[in-house]
């Protein structure tokens, strides 16, 4: 340090000494992204160079300043130290094992086994399959034995797979077989046992292809005894990017006895950038943190640089850039003070959920706990990973007998306020059918279930926990459908002694009656279970999405429960889905502009220019031949300000594949210049279009809110603008849709110029009344 630095940290700490009260507590917080992480038992840091650390002494500070872990960003790759057989220089990787030991830090290796950034002489050379084994095997041995106790952390193998979750084609793989990734972990174990050993990999932080085929490749390699310790995420991403899924799937990862880690977090922006995209930036930085955070097994967020003077991303993606945390003079940018206060301040909600089971977890038998409380649960006479809740995600499937899911002990005080609420789609009525309870000794504290003696839903709290004790109970006044995914939250309320129970978001019953007296609860102090009570009484269909409150859940929380959108792009900087599915969308081309909403706000809604638009990939969004409702706010651009759109020709806001053809346009149309639903009569071959029209033409340059309803029940599609509805059209059948949606654009073309804001796809038909809630500005 400086004098005048010295000087600077003595004056400071005298000016806080001086202070008291909350004003000292503030001056006294953490300044440093190391110091912040460490108050949490958290790894922080970023991936370093050698010859910065030797050259830029400004550099040199901020790396020993601001974090506690580094990984060597290129000085480990086989090309960097063997460049030529049989002689190693370990002189640039040493540089910074010694400059961390020396500012105390972690080191994470990059990396061992890796398909990229081989020497010439071994991707040129002629080996047989014998000779390049010993090879890796030597190599692997060789480095991890010269860096024991010195690299904490090894990426053993780093982007084993390709795009679609397979096994990369790579070098390794062609050459030796699968079995290198196996070989790779035994090798760096027998050499430093106490390192932990990392797979490594890329775009693996939503819930796509790629993720679950990572998921087998560790989960497969963990039952066989490879000692893979941890995953790593890169997570190099867009300012586009929403991580919607990203606290999902760590906690998969976690849930599999792994330790997981964020590696190479960057968030590439076009250059120059405004603003407005570094503020939209340092949210993508914030929400990676905070589902590191949620996490309990993720040990470290390690960006991939840290200043955008040195970054790898101008050179690999010409036209982008600034995708660090400081500028290229080492200056902060948002995005350092969002993470520095995600790192210091974030807290799990405290009114959440005490225990959060989504059930869509990917096969296997632990549903995770997506609370963060750590209440998994062991599935038993099922796994998860097959059964669909709409559309097209899993669920626990109940067989009616020997299915259920349970924790190793209680998951709420049972005495005190509680909620549960779950989605369930019953298949059989024939006998009583458990939602969730909590066992007692004798019996279960309360049940949720379905009652076949009168065919409704039942929240049941026995008086005493002795099988002769009464029951208070609590009963739908609807009659259960059945297949037909229905949301319940059964509420407890301690303080009254009040129970209630609400189907798809809406309260049926209260009990007791005024004038009754209010029941006590009492404590069972058994597990939790899900699909079943302690009598073994099993739920027949799907479960899904069950979260228990340690407090009352109000009405209006109740209905946000049940909220059924299967897709939510609010466009608030990002094309992340807030929806409880994760669908983020992915721009196309990946640059796309955001623009204000109709309040004005700025970066809050999308902006399509006619070149842009936004791909929801994963499969199928909505059954579009079952009812369902699409809605939008959306500004067609009118430049000469004439009230006609500037593009030409057809525009859609919103569309879902079928074979040939979208099998619903939602659209300007430019023959009559009216907005359009239109459903195709088949979605293949000839066809003609049955579609309804606004009464009135369309009117560029001002927010319009459109909303298309198709209720297959009915056999009726109806289009609604800005709340009113416009007409009805009959139709017998509205196709099965056969791939993904897309906004601004149909499979078919039809690119739109314009805004957009809050596009919602639900599978149901919306009311006319909640259309007009939506439309209201
Ligand atoms: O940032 C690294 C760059 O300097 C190298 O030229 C390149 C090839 O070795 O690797 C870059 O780092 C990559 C990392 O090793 C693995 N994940 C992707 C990173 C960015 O390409």
């Amino acid at each position: 340090m400086r004098w005048w630095m010295a000087a600077l940290v003595v004056g400071a700490q005298l000016v806080v000494g001086t202070m008291v009260g909350p004003d000292a507590a503030a001056a006294a917080e953490v300044t440093t992204l190391r110091e912040a992480a460490a108050a949490r038992g958290l790894q922080v840091g970023s991936a370093v160079s050698a010859s910065a650390l030797e050259t830029d002494p400004a550099y040199r500070d901020r790396v020993a300043a601001e974090f506690n872990t580094v990984t060597t960003e290129n000085e480990f790759k086989w090309s960097v130290l063997e460049p030529v057989r049989g002689r190693y220089d370990f002189s640039r990787a040493d540089r910074i094992v010694d400059f961390a030991a020396a500012h105390g830090q972690a080191v994470r290796g990059q990396t061992l086994v890796w398909h990229s950034s081989l020497p010439e002489w071994l991707t040129t050379g002629t080996f047989s399959q014998a000779e390049l084994r010993d090879i890796l095997r030597n190599h692997v041995q060789t480095v991890v034995s010269r860096y024991r106790g010195r690299v904490a952390v090894w990426d053993v193998v780093n982007e084993p797979l390709a795009e679609d979750g397979t096994p990369r084609d790579g070098f390794w793989l062609s050459r030796l077989g699968l079995g290198y990734l196996a070989d790779a972990f035994h090798w760096a174990r027998a050499v430093d046992p106490a390192a932990q050993l990392y797979l490594n990999e890329y775009s693996t932080e939503t819930n796509a292809a790629k993720a679950r085929g990572l998921y087998e490749l560790v989960r497969d390699l963990r039952a066989r005894g490879v000692p893979v310790d941890g995953v790593g995420f890169q997570t190099h991403k867009l300012l586009t990017s929403r991580l919607s899924a990203l606290g999902d799937v760590l906690r998969r990862f976690a849930d599999l006895g792994l330790d997981v880690a964020i590696t190479e977090l960057d968030v590439r922006v076009p250059v120059p950038a405004d603003a407005t995209e570094l503020a939209q930036q340092a949210e993508v930085y914030a929400w990676a943190a905070q589902a590191c955070l949620a996490v309990p097994r993720c040990r470290s967020i390690t960006t991939w640089g840290f200043t955008d003077a040195r970054s790898w991303i101008p050179a690999q993606y010409p036209g982008w850039g600034a995708a660090t945390l400081l500028d290229e003079s080492l200056g902060a940018k948002p995005a350092y003070r969002r993470l520095l206060a995600v790192l210091r301040d974030w807290q799990r909600p405290g009114t959440g959920p005490v225990a959060w089971w989504r059930l869509d977890d990917w096969g296997g038998t632990t549903a995770s706990d997506a609370s963060g409380s750590g209440h998994s649960a062991v599935v038993s006479g099922t796994t998860l990973g097959w059964y669909e809740r709409q559309p097209t995600t899993f669920a626990l499937r109940g067989d009616g007998a020997g299915t259920g899911a349970v924790t190793a002990g209680p998951v709420v005080d049972t005495a005190r306020s509680y909620a549960v609420s779950a989605w369930v789609s019953l298949t059989s009525k024939t006998a009583r059918r458990v939602v969730a309870s909590q066992d007692g000794a004798a019996r279960s504290a309360f049940t949720l279930s379905y009652e076949p003696s009168t065919d409704r839903w039942v929240f049941a709290v026995p008086l005493a926990d002795s099988v002769q004790a009464g029951v208070r109970t609590v009963s739908s006044t609807s009659v259960p459908a059945v297949n037909r995914w229905t949301h319940l939250t059964a509420v407890w309320n301690a303080g009254w002694g009040r129970m209630q129970l609400y189907v798809d978001g809406v309260l049926e019953m209260t009990a007791p009656p005024s004038g009754q007296p209010p029941a006590t609860g009492w404590t069972g102090r058994g597990p939790f279970r899900i699909g079943r009570s302690s009598a073994g009484e099993a739920f027949a269909g799907g479960i899904s999405d069950v979260r228990v409150f340690a407090r009352v859940v109000d009405a209006a929380e109740a209905a946000a429960l049940a909220d059924a959108a299967v897709g939510r792009w609010t466009f608030d900087g990002h094309t992340g889905d807030e929806s409880w599915f994760s669908r983020d969308g992915f721009p196309r081309p990946e640059q796309v502009g955001f623009t204000a909403d109709r309040a004005g706000r700025p970066a809050r809604a999308l902006l399509l220019t006619g070149t842009e638009v936004i791909d929801v990939r994963g499969g199928m969004t909505l059954w579009t031949d079952r009812s369902y409702t699409v809605t939008a706010w959306v500004r067609l651009t009118d430049a000469n300000r004439d009230g006609r759109p500037d593009g030409a020709g057809d525009q859609v806001v919103a569309s879902q594949d079928g074979r040939e053809r979208g099998t619903f346009q939602l659209q300007y149309e430019s023959d009559n210049g009216r907005w359009a639903y239109k459903v195709p009569v088949t979605d293949s071959g000839p066809t003609g279009w049955p579609t309804v029209e606004s009464l009135a033409p369309a009117v560029a340059g001002r927010w319009t809110h459109l909303a298309a309803v198709w209720n297959a029940g009915w056999g009726r599609f109806q289009l609604y603008v800005d709340g009113v509805l416009q007409g009805t059209s009959a139709a017998t059948t509205s196709p099965p849709a056969t791939g993904g949606l897309h906004v601004g654009v149909s499979m078919t073309g039809g690119r739109l110029t314009g805004a957009l804001d809050d596009v919602q796809v639900h599978q149901r038909a919306l009311q006319p009344h909640e259309i007009t809630t939506l439309a209201t500005p």
